[in-house]
C-alpha cells in the first residue's frame, strides 16, 4: 500500500546533473534552469542545460556500447531480466518519483503515483516482448530457396519527450526501444527533467550496461535540434507539438534517420442520444480535466446529439462543479496546475478568443485564486469547427461543444480536423458504435469509455497527429530494422555457361 499522507514541499530546490556513459556529471559551468512548481509557485529543481558537445559525447557513448554488443547482441532473456528489474525499481521508488513528478509538472499526486505504476507495467510488458520478438521464415519460395525476415535493433535512438507526461511518455517508448537492443539518448522537456534523470539510477541498479541509457537535459532549440539533426543517430522519437514535430522531421533529413512522431490532437467525444448519458457525462468530464487538459488525447470537442444536448450539458456541469482542483500534493486532489504561467495565459486567451469568435462561455473560464496556476474546467457552447478554439489544440481544460442530428453528420464533424489522434464514441446502439468506430480518423478510438487501456495496444495518430506507433509489439518493431534474407539450397544454377 502506498502511503498517501501529504508530504511537505522541499526546503530547497534539488539540483540534478546529466548522465552519460553510466556516469553522473555535475552541471559544472553549464547554465542551470530553475523549475518553479506550477502548483505552488516555488522553486523545486535545478536542471543543467546541456550543449551540443554533451549530445555528441552521449551519442558516442551510445554508439560505442551498441557496437560492443553488450546490450545490442545479448539474448532476449537477459534483456528481459533487466527490464523486469527496472519495473521493480520504478515500483520501489514510486513514491519518490511521483513526488518530484508532481512538483515539476503540477499533476495531482494520486495521478503521478498511478503513472509510476503505469510506467512499471510498460517495462514488464517490454520484458515479455524482449523474450518473444522474432522475425519470420518463408518456406514457400521453392525447393532451392529459404527466406528469412529478421529484425535487428535500429542502433542509436534519440528520444525527445514533453512536459505533460514526463515519465509515462518515456515509459511508453524507452522499454520498447531497449527490448530489441538499441541504445538511447534522451532529452526530457527542460521544465520536467527530474524523473527521467532519476530513472538513470534505476536502470544502472537493474544492470543496464553503461552507455545504453544517456540523459542530456536542455533546451529544445539546442539539444533537441542537435539530436534531431545528428548524423550518428539512427532514429528519433519525438512527442510534442505538431509545429516542433515538423522541425524534427526537417532536421532528420541530415541522414534520413527513421522518425517517430506523436503530436497534437483535437479529440472528439461523440455522444448519441441513446448513450448512457450519466456514464458519458462522467467520461467527458474526466477526458477534459485529466492532466488539466494538457494531454494529447484530451477530449476537447464535444459532439452531442441535438435532442439531448441541454440535458447532457446539465449532467456534465453537475460533475464539473464537483471536480477537486488544487493542492497537487493532497491525495484527494483530482485536477492539478497548468504547467507554466505563459501556458496559463495562453489558455485564458483562447477562452476569450472563443467568446470573440461567437461562442458562449457556459461554464468556468476563470483562473483559480491560488499560489500556483489553476484554471477551472471550462465549457464553450455554440462552437463550430471553423473557429480557432474548436480547431486548434488549446491544451487546457476547455471543451468546445457542437451538436449534430444524424450519425453521418457526427462523423463528418469528428473528422473535420487536421488532427487524428483519439476519439470517443458513446452509444448503446451496436451498429452506430461500429460504424463510427470504422469511420473515425483517429489512432486511438474508445467506445463507451475514454482515455482507458494499458500499454498492450499501440498508440499513435492519423493525419497531422503523427507518424508511427508506440507501445505493444508494434512499439518494439518500430525501433527495429527489417532484414530480408534469401538462402539458396543446393547447387547454384550457373549464370556463366
Ligand atoms: O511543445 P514542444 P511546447 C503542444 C501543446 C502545447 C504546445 C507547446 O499544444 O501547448 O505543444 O508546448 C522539445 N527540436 N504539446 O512548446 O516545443 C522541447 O524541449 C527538437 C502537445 O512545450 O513541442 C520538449 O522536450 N526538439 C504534446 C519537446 O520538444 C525541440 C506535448 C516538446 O516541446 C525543439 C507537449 C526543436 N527545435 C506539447 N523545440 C502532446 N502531443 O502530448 C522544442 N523541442
Amino acid at each position: 500500500m502506498t502511503n498517501l499522507s501529504r508530504r511537505a514541499l522541499p526546503e530547497a530546490p534539488k539540483t540534478f546533473g546529466l548522465f552519460i556513459d553510466g556516469l553522473w556529471e555535475s552541471a559544472g559551468d553549464r547554465a542551470l534552469s530553475t523549475r518553479i512548481a506550477p502548483g505552488y509557485g516555488l522553486p523545486v529543481t535545478r536542471i543543467p542545460l546541456c550543449s551540443v558537445e554533451d549530445v555528441n559525447r552521449a551519442v558516442a557513448a551510445a554508439r560505442r556500447v551498441f557496437r560492443a554488443g553488450l546490450w545490442s547482441r545479448c539474448d532476449g532473456a537477459s534483456r528481459a531480466a533487466v527490464l523486469r528489474r527496472m519495473a521493480e525499481g520504478i515500483r520501489s521508488a514510486a513514491a519518490e518519483l511521483a513526488y518530484w513528478e508532481t512538483l515539476e509538472s503540477g499533476k495531482p499526486i494520486s495521478q503521478s503515483l498511478g503513472e509510476m505504476e503505469g510506467a512499471a507495467q510498460n517495462f514488464d510488458l517490454a520484458a515479455g516482448l524482449a523474450l518473444t520478438l522474432h522475425g519470420e521464415s518463408a518456406n514457400h519460395l521453392g525447393e532451392a530457396m529459404l527466406g528469412l525476415v529478421t529484425r535487428q535493433p535500429v542502433g542509436v535512438v534519440g528520444l525527445i519527450t514533453p512536459w505533460n507526461f514526463p515519465m509515462i511518455v518515456l515509459a511508453e517508448r524507452l522499454p520498447y526501444i531497449l527490448a530489441s537492443g538499441n541504445s538511447v539518448v534522451v532529452k526530457p522537456a527542460e521544465i520536467t527533467s527530474a524523473t527521467t534523470l532519476m530513472l538513470a539510477d534505476i536502470a544502472q541498479a537493474a544492470g543496464l550496461p553503461a552507455g545504453v541509457y544517456n540523459v542530456v537535459p536542455g533546451t529544445g532549440r539546442e539539444v533537441g535540434q542537435a539530436i534531431s539533426a545528428h548524423r550518428d543517430i539512427d532514429m528519433v522519437s519525438f512527442t510534442g507539438s505538431t509545429a516542433t514535430g515538423a522541425l524534427v522531421l526537417q532536421a532528420s533529413t541530415s541522414n534520413f534517420k527513421k522518425v517517430g512522431l506523436e503530436l497534437g490532437g483535437k479529440n472528439p467525444q461523440i455522444v448519441f442520444a441513446d448513450a448512457d448519458l450519466e456514464d458519458a457525462a462522467d467520461g467527458v468530464a474526466f477526458a477534459m480535466c485529466f492532466n488539466a487538459g494538457q494531454c494529447c488525447v484530451s477530449g476537447s470537442r464535444l459532439i452531442v446529439e441535438a435532442s439531448v444536448a441541454d440535458q447532457f450539458l446539465d449532467l456534465l456541469q453537475d460533475r464539473l462543479a464537483r471536480v477537486r482542483i488544487g493542492d497537487c500534493l493532497d491525495p484527494e486532489s483530482q485536477m492539478g496546475a497548468i504547467a507554466t504561467p505563459e501556458h496559463c495565459t495562453k489558455i485564458l486567451d483562447y477562452i476569450a478568443l472563443g467568446e470573440a469568435e461567437g461562442a458562449t462561455l457556459a461554464f468556468g473560464g476563470q483562473r483559480r485564486d491560488a499560489p500556483g496556476w489553476f484554471i477551472e474546467p471550462t465549457i464553450l457552447t455554440g462552437t463550430l469547427n471553423g473557429m480557432r478554439v474548436a480547431s486548434e489544440e488549446i491544451f487546457g481544460p476547455v471543451l468546445c461543444v457542437m451538436t449534430f442530428r444524424t450519425p453521418k453528420e457526427a462523423l463528418q464533424m469528428a473528422n473535420d480536423s487536421i488532427y487524428g489522434l483519439a476519439a470517443s464514441i458513446w452509444t448503446k446502439d451496436i451498429d452506430k458504435a461500429l460504424t463510427l468506430m470504422r469511420g473515425v480518423e483517429a489512432g486511438r478510438t474508445w467506445v463507451n469509455t475514454t482515455i482507458a487501456g494499458g500499454p498492450g495496444q499501440p498508440m499513435g495518430g492519423f493525419k497531422q497527429s503523427g507518424i508511427g506507433r508506440e507501445a505493444g509489439m508494434l512499439g518494439v518493431e518500430e525501433y527495429t530494422e527489417v532484414k530480408s534474407v534469401h538462402i539458396a539450397i543446393g547447387k547454384r544454377s550457373p549464370w556463366v555457361r
